[in-house]
């Protein structure tokens, strides 16, 4: 009996580890550029990103970034983007009473600005409004992650060896071409967007360590990524910055964000729908957008 007993504790305990490994265990390692065994592949990341911003932004800022007490490598990112399905996300609670009428709310004491950012771009306020309620409840959430640190991440996950260490699930095996594949893009994207950030930061005298955001990376109201903000973000109250936590620059770098991709009023529900999806491709996602809309015009809370 006491075998048994001690048996099932041991397989009880086995499976609790490999739980809590694969579900809820995420590594947050900090990261120096001086010591430890990932300061090799710091180094080689920086000087790789000090070539490709050579001219644009002077070595010594990206030295200090490079040097920062804040560096964190999270190989959870690279996880969760190599697996992540946007199509098991609850779009669904999006179309709660509770939340639409709060969209309606909004947009009434917005609508002299909504009206004119509606008409100046060509895109229904209600459209704007719901996919500011989708991306982050009306700027209720706008994210908990470091942004640096999340595109830091993905560029560092990169490297194979770090990759093998310290990710390398048995279904995510490199020896997997389309998983390989997928590795390569998405390390890839990550080290684009770390160069679009740090060009960003510098120009605006942003601390890019201060700035938080989406596991991947998203920030502000419209959740966007740095390349996106450097394409659509949009100054719309005119005090010379782009400022994504600001209702008036969100809103309009939206809507620019789709005009600049084709979208219109006139345009039919299919046509919209592709348009929504270059804002994040994922059809539930467009639909649940569309339904918003459709609601947020055609019924009263
Ligand atoms: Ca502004």
């Amino acid at each position: 009996m006491i075998f048994f007993i001690i048996g099932l504790f041991i397989i009880l305990s086995f499976f609790q580890i490999k739980y809590l490994f694969h579900s809820n265990f995420q590594p947050q390692i900090s990261l120096s550029c001086q010591e430890g065994e990932l300061a090799i592949y710091l180094k080689k990341l920086k000087e790789r990103v000090k070539t490709d911003l050579k001219d644009r932004v002077p070595e010594e800022f990206i030295e200090t970034l490079f040097c920062s007490s804040k560096l964190t490598y999270l190989p959870e990112i690279m996880n969760k983007s190599l697996t992540w399905r946007e199509t098991a996300l609850p779009y669904h609670q999006f179309l709660e009473e509770s939340r639409l009428k709060r969209a309606k709310e909004f947009i009434e004491q917005n609508r002299e600005l909504l009206k004119k950012i509606e008409n100046f771009f060509d895109v229904e306020k209600e459209t704007l409004v719901a996919i500011f309620l989708v991306e982050t409840d009306l700027g209720k959430n706008t994210g908990n992650y470091n942004v640096f640190n999340v595109f830091l991440s993905l560029a560092l996950s990169g490297e194979r060896e770090l990759y093998e260490k310290f990710i390398n699930p048995p279904h995510l095996s490199l020896e997997d071409e389309l998983i390989k594949k997928r590795w390569e893009r998405r390390s890839n994207w990550g080290y684009r967007e770390l160069l679009y950030l740090i060009e960003i930061a510098y120009k605006n005298h942003w601390d890019p360590f201060s700035l938080k955001g989406s596991i991947f990376g998203a920030f502000g109201y419209p959740q966007f990524v740095p390349r996106s903000y450097v394409i659509y973000g949009y100054d719309w109250n005119g005090d010379g910055k782009i400022d994504l936590y600001e209702i008036q620059d969100a809103l309009a770098s939206i809507a620019n964000y789709l005009q600049k991709e084709g979208y219109k009023r006139e345009l039919s529900y299919e046509g919209k729908k592709k348009i929504i999806m270059k804002y994040n491709i994922s059809e539930p996602y467009a639909k649940t957008i569309l339904a918003i809309v459709d609601k947020l015009k055609n019924e009263s809370y």
